[in-house]
């Protein structure tokens, strides 16, 4: 998508510290983080959300789970929070589906 933040960051036309690649997926850390460790997973392809993803491209939706993982293992954490903001009321900014993998700290719930 021509307007999409994500889709650039994808495609290499805005700068992003990437720290794993896959097939389907790009894990790049969070400009704004929330926790020591906070990297956004995003399918390579356009969803807006991660319901559009599942339905649509369900192997690259269970793929950016499996990729947090691999990054929360990478960067020595067993423990982690998944989180997808899925519309604005829910505090999503960007509409390109993006799964935030946060660890680091202890955390509370339920979040804000
Ligand atoms: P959400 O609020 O769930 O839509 O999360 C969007 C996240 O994207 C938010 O935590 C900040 C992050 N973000 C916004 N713009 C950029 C950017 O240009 N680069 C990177 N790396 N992260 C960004």
């Amino acid at each position: 998508m021509a307007d999409c933040l994500f889709c650039k960051i994808v495609a290499g036309e805005v700068p992003a510290e990437v720290v794993h690649v896959t097939e389907r997926t790009v894990a790049f850390r969070d400009l704004n983080p929330q926790a020591p460790t906070h990297v956004l997973v995003v399918p390579r392809e356009h969803h807006a959300n991660a319901a559009e993803l599942a339905a649509g491209d369900p192997q690259a939706s269970a793929e950016l789970v499996t990729t947090a993982a691999a990054v929360a293992t990478a960067e020595g954490h067993d423990d982690y929070r998944l989180v997808f903001n899925t519309g604005a009321d829910a505090g999503q900014t960007v509409f390109h589906t993006h799964l935030h993998l946060l660890a680091g700290r202890s955390m509370t719930w339920p979040p804000g």
